[in-house]
């Protein structure tokens, strides 16, 4: 390798791997690939590639009849739970490292229980980190489902809520919306969209108690960033 730059820029691409699923080569299937995150360790996240703008990086599934409960701690929540090839959470820690990466766009997909499917586009999407409870920060909306996440009104918006688990209320409700609710989320008071619990996702006026869901995300490379939730 010496004494050959491109060979040696060859075997340091061989030895990268993805930061994301948009760094997966396009035409490549659907499924399970290894990424790394700037700064973390390998992670196995599911990518679908059936954008033709690139590769989204699962962060979350919610299929209704889940076999996970979701009333998880905020440890376990931290660092993900479930099968990526099923129902899973990525980890707030992992979602927070990849979209400090780049400039991300997060695409939420909700499918109701006619099988109906309705997305919500968010053109900005990042968490703040760990110390500041994961606040959840959201660019403008498009889509078909309904502003869900970022609705005005301050005792069910999401966008810039920090994340609450059972065991750590960082919702702006005298109670505990995630011991109440069961899952951990970006509760105000107590929510307007809730896709991580079981059998009663909810999806602002579009689906209630009875949807599925999961979440995507992607960089693209010609306008900002992309996550999504899809099912
Ligand atoms: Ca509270």
């Amino acid at each position: 390798v010496v004494g050959c730059p491109t060979c040696l820029a060859l075997v340091m691409a061989l030895l990268t791997w993805p930061k994301d699923c948009s760094e997966i080569p396009s035409g490549s299937p659907s499924g399970i690939y290894l990424i790394q995150p700037t700064g973390l360790h390998q992670l196995v996240v599911y990518c679908d590639m059936n954008e033709t703008a690139g590769g989204w990086t699962v962060l979350q599934r919610n299929r209704r009849n889940t076999q996970i409960t979701w009333a998880e701690s905020w440890s376990t929540y931290k660092y993900g739970f479930g099968n990526v090839e099923d129902d899973y959470w990525l980890g707030t820690e992992y979602i927070y490292r990849i979209a400090k990466q780049k400039v991300y766009q997060v695409r939420f997909v909700i499918r109701d229980s006619s099988g109906t499917m309705k997305y919500a586009d968010y053109n900005l999407f990042g968490l703040e980190d760990e110390s500041n409870g994961y606040r959840l920060r959201l660019g403008s909306y498009t889509g078909t489902a309904g502003d869900a996440m970022a609705p005005n009104n301050p005792s069910t918006v999401h966008d810039n809520m920090k994340f609450s688990t059972k065991d750590l209320d960082q919702d702006t409700n005298s109670g505990n919306c995630a011991s109440s609710y069961g899952g951990g989320w970006w509760y105000s008071a107590c929510y307007s969209a809730q896709l991580n619990v079981k059998g009663s996702i909810r999806w602002g006026s579009f689906c209630s108690g009875n949807c599925q869901a999961s979440g995507w995300k992607r960089h693209s490379a010609s306008s900002a960033p992309l996550c999504a939730s899809h099912s």
